[in-house]
């Protein structure tokens, strides 16, 4: 990143180290359902996957929320589950049902992927970040992202959302060549992927690992450290200046191994890890992202004031993004997001 981006654009400045006061803010999920105008071009398709590839459509979706409240960051309008689709595995997203893929349950099933072609096939979801990036305003920062290789991976496996994914853990535990090598090309397929994110005009990346929480420390260390830190030093390699958050959801005690053996540039903080706790066991100097409790940007008035109130408090000093600790809740009221950057930016 240049020193005029950094100048520019509060986002990348905290990410390149600096205390910014007011802490810039961006909402993971800030683009989808809750926001009237997301539900009218969401119409528009005949499926969700074909939304995200249709570039004048996802260009728009993520510059909603942008035009709306004047985020400090707008996201790239995609999904996680493009990866494993561009791999070659069947993906449907069902209307009201989430994601369903045709699971892969055994070493032979790995034979159906395909690296080869694979940023081909997502070549419209870079038309999409060229297109906000052309157009974005200039205090605004353009965030990359992938899912990390353990929730990709998951979902692979599994063949839908669950609770505990115990049938993909299970398979890991069972399998572990098997699953190493499922692991290994998602991997690369994200390096590649957020490698072409990168050339088309994303100025920094997150790796989603949203599924982290379901794991025990031996699997953390092997399906979610280890994947994150090879992407993290393939990215440093060839992007030095493109900062990457990782969001471990749910790490939990594992999160200071997470920061410190990934080497992720900033790390995302869930709702459910303790604010002071996290702030002393990782570096001072590494810029932290997210904590505040979705429900209290669904329910607004005091919970709003008082969540925003202790965040900003407890991170005096520390380099800070603002965001939730998970996505923007479908039943967020569109004002309440108005609020919540109010309140941020009066500090
Ligand atoms: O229109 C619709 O109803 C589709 C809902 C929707 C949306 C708006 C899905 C289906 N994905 C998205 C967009 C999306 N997904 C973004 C866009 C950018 C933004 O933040 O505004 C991003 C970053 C994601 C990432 C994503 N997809 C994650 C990681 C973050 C998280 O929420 O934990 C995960 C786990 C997914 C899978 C997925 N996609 C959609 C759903 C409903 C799910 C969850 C499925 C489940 O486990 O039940």
């Amino acid at each position: 990143m240049n020193s005029v981006s950094i100048a520019q654009k509060p986002f990348l400045a905290v990410l390149a180290g600096q205390t910014i006061s007011p802490a810039p803010l961006w909402l993971m999920r800030q683009a989808g359902r809750y926001l009237p105008e997301y539900r009218a071009l969401r119409a528009q398709s005949k499926n969700f996957l074909d939304f995200c590839f249709r570039p004048e459509l996802a260009v728009e979706a993520t510059l909603q929320p942008i035009r709306r409240y004047g985020l400090d960051a707008a996201i790239l309008f995609s999904d996680i589950l493009t990866v494993p689709w561009a791999l070659g595995q069947k993906v449907e997203f069902l209307e009201g049902e989430g994601p369903k893929l045709e699971p892969l349950r055994s070493a032979r099933d790995l034979d159906r992927l395909e690296l080869a072609g694979m940023v081909e096939r997502l070549s419209p979801v870079y038309r999409t970040v060229a297109g906000v990036s052309a157009v974005l305003p200039d205090k605004t920062a353009l965030i990359g992202f992938a899912g990390a290789p353990w929730t990709v991976a998951a979902y692979m496996v599994e063949g839908h959302g669950s609770r505990d994914f115990l049938i993909a853990k299970s398979f890991g535990m069972a399998e572990p060549a098997a699953f190493r090598r499922l692991l290994d090309i998602v991997t690369q397929a994200t390096i590649q992927h957020l490698f072409a994110q990168i050339e088309a005009g994303a100025e920094a990346v997150q790796l989603f690992d949203s599924w982290a929480g379901v794991l025990a420390e031996t699997e953390f260390r092997q399906w979610v450290i280890e994947p994150t830190r090879v992407i993290a030093a393939a990215l440093r390699a060839r992007f030095p200046a493109i900062p990457l958050i990782g969001f471990p959801r749910g790490a939990g005690g594992m999160l200071a191994s997470y920061a410190l053996e990934t080497k992720v540039g900033a790390v995302g903080l869930d709702t459910q890890v303790p604010l002071d706790w996290a702030l002393q066991v990782l570096p001072r100097t590494l810029p932290v992202q997210g904590n505040l409790d979705p429900v209290a940007l669904v329910v607004g008035g005091l919970a709003l004031k008082d969540g925003v109130r202790r965040i900003l408090d407890r991170t005096r000093g520390r380099p800070l993004i603002f965001n939730l600790g998970h996505g923007v809740p479908q039943t967020t009221p569109p004002e309440h997001v108005a609020e919540l950057v109010r309140l941020v930016r009066e500090g």
